[in-house]
Formats: C-alpha cells, structure tokens, sequence
C-alpha cells in the first residue's frame, strides 16, 4: 500500500525530556493509569473533515494544505483519504475516527448515485480499518445549498424530506462500520431573522426528524448514543441548539432524554460564553455527558477557529469532568481541529495531534493528582458542610418548610458569622502546585 507520510516513523512515546519534536512527551498509549491504558482512558480520534479535507481554505484565500492526496478524480481522492487517515492512525496511535458523510464519499448529481458512492467508501473503509474503530459518524446537512434555510428546521417540507433520507443513509454508514454514536449538529438550525420565521414549527420539526432518526437507527440494530453538539452562532446567528442547558430543555420537552447525550466542543462553549468546563459540568450533573469535540478558540476572536488544543489549564479541567462523570463509555475525544493555514506541510498533521494528545495525556494525569490530592474537593465539601446536619439536612430531607425556617431565622438573629471565605486564590495556587509538581 501507497505510504503518504513517507519520512515519519510511528510517534512513540519518549517521556517529558525528549527534545524530538516527532515524539510523545506525555501521552504513553499503554501506560496504565486509573486502572486502564491511557489510550482507553482518552480515546481519542481523528476528524475526517478537518484532518483528511480541510485545506486551509478561508473568506481571503484558498487553500494552502494539500488534501489531494496525490488524486484528481473525487472518488479517487476519497479512497486515497481512507488510506491516509489510516497511515496517520496508525502512526498516531489513535484508534477511533469521526466523519460527515460528505466527508467520506463526495455529493454525485442525485441521491441513488450519491448513496452509492457512500456504499463504495464505506465497503473500502471496512475492509481496511483493521482494529480502528468508529466513534461516530454524522451528516453533513449543511454545506449544500438546499440547506440554505436550515435542513430539519427549513421552511420546505421537501428540504426536510431530502435531510430525512441522508441522515437515513448517514446512520446506516455509522451502523456499518460499527460506530456507537450518531451526533446531530445542527449547522444552520437556527435563524437570521425572526421576521421571516416560525420558531415554534421549526423547533418541533426539528424534534420530530430526531425521532425518526432513533425509530429508525433502533430498528437497524444500532445500541449506541444518539449526541447533539451546542453551538450558540455560526453559521446561523442564533443556532437552537445554544449551549447544554438549551440542549436539554429541547431533549426534555421533547421526550428524547432516553437515546439522546451530548458531545461538547470546547470552541462552541466559548462562543456561549461559557467555559469549557462549565458544559461539561452542566451535561455531567444532568446525566448527560456523552463525547466531546476537543478543540480551543482565541480568547481575541469571536468566532469558531478550530484550533489544536494546548491550553493545559483548559484540558486539566475537562479531564476532571470526564473523570468525574465515571470516564467515557460510548464516546470519547474528538480533535475537531485543524491546523493553521500557515502549518501547511504534512508534518504539520503530526505536530498538530501530538501536541493536542500531550495536552490532554498531561491534562488527564493532572487532573486524577488533583482529585487524589483531595485538597480542592475536600474545601468544597467541608464548604457545603452546613447541608449535612440540623437545619442544612433538614432543607435537603425536605423536612424543613417555610414555617420552620422563619422560626429557625428568628431565633438564630442573623447569619452573617456562618460564612467563611471562598478562598479562591488559594485553591487556584493548588492547581499550579499540582501542576508544576508533576
Ligand atoms: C462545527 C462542528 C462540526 C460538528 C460535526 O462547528 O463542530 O464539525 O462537530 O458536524
Ligand atoms: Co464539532
């Protein structure tokens, strides 16, 4: 087989003083720790999007990075893309991938004809991908024009319709090749204006193409977590699916709880003006943490930019969720990310992942010394300590009722000497012990 990263040796793991920039320095995809080899712990994957077709395009210029793959015919380009995804899989070590359908078999003249290049791919796909595995798949029911005005959200029912069959054929791409996840997002559910929308047909549209999607992927076989990603903007200006707790107002009104978790992306949470953690906080104490779309922003720009994640602080605090939340089950961590237009070379891929895998091997590590280290959950507990006996345990007993608690306010007189300090200076300075003790 055709090797497209000739010159580039598996990465291996080289420990935290290795100077080779074509080497871990952290993340030891045997290393046991927590009871389970890291590669199990974070089980990273590879976007088909971004890592196998985006090519640096932007609104100023077109694209620096060669997503040919030595091709011109499309069908070509597509085999080639398996084939190269594959060689940086293995070299990563990485063992889950993620695609649009439009990612992995290009749009023909109809659907018949386009489904059928899908069924070619995914044939190539199955026989070649060895032990790789497919943490979920998704369709892509935004890029066309039909799509202009939304897909399951359009003001057409034939637009829906058409959405209807693509994510038919997207979630049995996704059952074929065995994946255990299927995410809708909603890349122009949403709207411009209010002026030309009815907001209330297209939420519950929206919410009825979601379960035919679960009829139907059950009926098939498929056992694995239907996801929907938060994005608050972009491309729509106001997406429906806006942050985590949007998302789950939408999944309880709608009765879609049971099928439905949620795959966060750092970038779109800050786009909310939330943080990363603060998402996955939200989807965790709702029983709903599901995957995540690993990737950062720019704290100077507003907008999606995709970028490899080395914020050590950001992937530390995530880690902690994911530990927290029991660790992944059926999801796992996606670089929705992508190099920027200037890292234009093919050794750039590698510098890209392994710099994204260190971040979140070293953020993992980190994050399991700082619940070990107890300092941090031991202050919030005792901070909380109040809730655990007399009046506190009768509040949450349900004991307590307005009745009792203004007698109990009555004879206390006031409150103002039951508070201690937030001591957030001090808990921020045990992460940074934590940190820069390892
Ligand atoms: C867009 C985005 C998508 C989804 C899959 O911002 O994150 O790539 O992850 O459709
Ligand atoms: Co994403």
């Amino acid at each position: 087989m055709k090797e497209y990263f000739k010159g580039i040796e598996k990465i291996r793991y080289e420990g935290k003083d290795s100077k080779n920039a074509l080497a871990f320095k952290y993340y030891n995809p045997d290393e046991i720790v927590n009871g389970k080899p890291m590669r199990e712990n974070l089980k990273f994957a590879l976007s088909w999007w971004h890592t196998m077709g985006g090519d640096g395009t932007d609104m100023f210029g077109v694209g620096t990075q060669d997503k040919k793959w030595g091709e011109t015919d499309p069908m070509a380009v597509a085999k080639a893309k398996v084939d190269a995804a594959f060689e940086i899989m293995d070299k990563l070590s990485i063992d889950y991938f993620c695609f649009h359908d439009r990612d992995i078999a290009p749009e023909a003249d109809n659907l018949g004809l386009t489904n059928e290049r899908i069924d070619t791919i995914t044939d190539y796909m199955k026989e070649n991908m060895g032990s790789k595995k497919l943490l979920w798949g998704t369709a892509n029911c935004f890029a066309n024009p039909r799509y202009m005005h939304g897909a399951g959200t359009s003001p057409s029912a034939d637009v829906f319709a058409f959405a209807a069959a693509q994510i038919k054929k997207a979630i049995e791409a996704t059952v074929k090749l065995g994946g255990n996840g299927y995410v809708f997002w909603g890349g122009r559910e949403g709207y411009e204006t209010l002026l030309n929308t009815d907001m209330k047909l297209e939420q519950d549209n929206m919410a009825r193409l979601m379960r035919m999607a679960v009829d139907y992927a059950r009926s098939i076989g498929f056992k694995g977590d239907f996801y929907i990603e938060p994005k608050p903007k972009e491309p729509t200006k106001h997406q429906y699916d806006f942050d985590t707790a949007t998302v789950l107002g939408f999944l309880r009104k709608y009765d879609l709880l049971k099928d439905f978790r949620i795959n966060i992306e750092a970038n779109h949470a800050t786009l909310a003006q939330h943080t990363f953690q603060h998402e996955l906080r939200v989807a965790r104490d709702n029983g709903v943490f599901g995957s995540i779309d690993a990737n950062q922003g720019d704290p100077l720009l507003g907008w999606d930019t995709d970028q490899f994640p080395t914020n050590i602080y950001d992937a530390v605090f995530c880690m902690y969720e994911v530990i927290k939340a029991g660790g992944f089950t059926n999801g796992g961590l996606n670089f929705d990310a992508k190099a920027r237009r200037g890292s234009f070379t093919h050794e750039d891929i590698f510098n890209c992942y392994i710099a994204g895998m260190d971040t979140f091997a070293l953020g993992y590590k980190a994050a399991l010394r700082l619940i070990e280290d107890g300092r941090i959950e031991n202050f919030v507990s005792q901070r909380y300590s109040s809730f655990d006996s007399g009046i506190g345990a009768d509040i949450i007993s349900g004991k307590a009722d307005f009745i009792s608690l203004e007698k109990y306010a009555l004879e206390k007189g006031d409150v103002l000497d039951s508070l201690t300090s937030g001591e957030q200076e001090k808990l921020e300075a045990i992460v940074n012990n934590i940190l820069f003790s390892m």
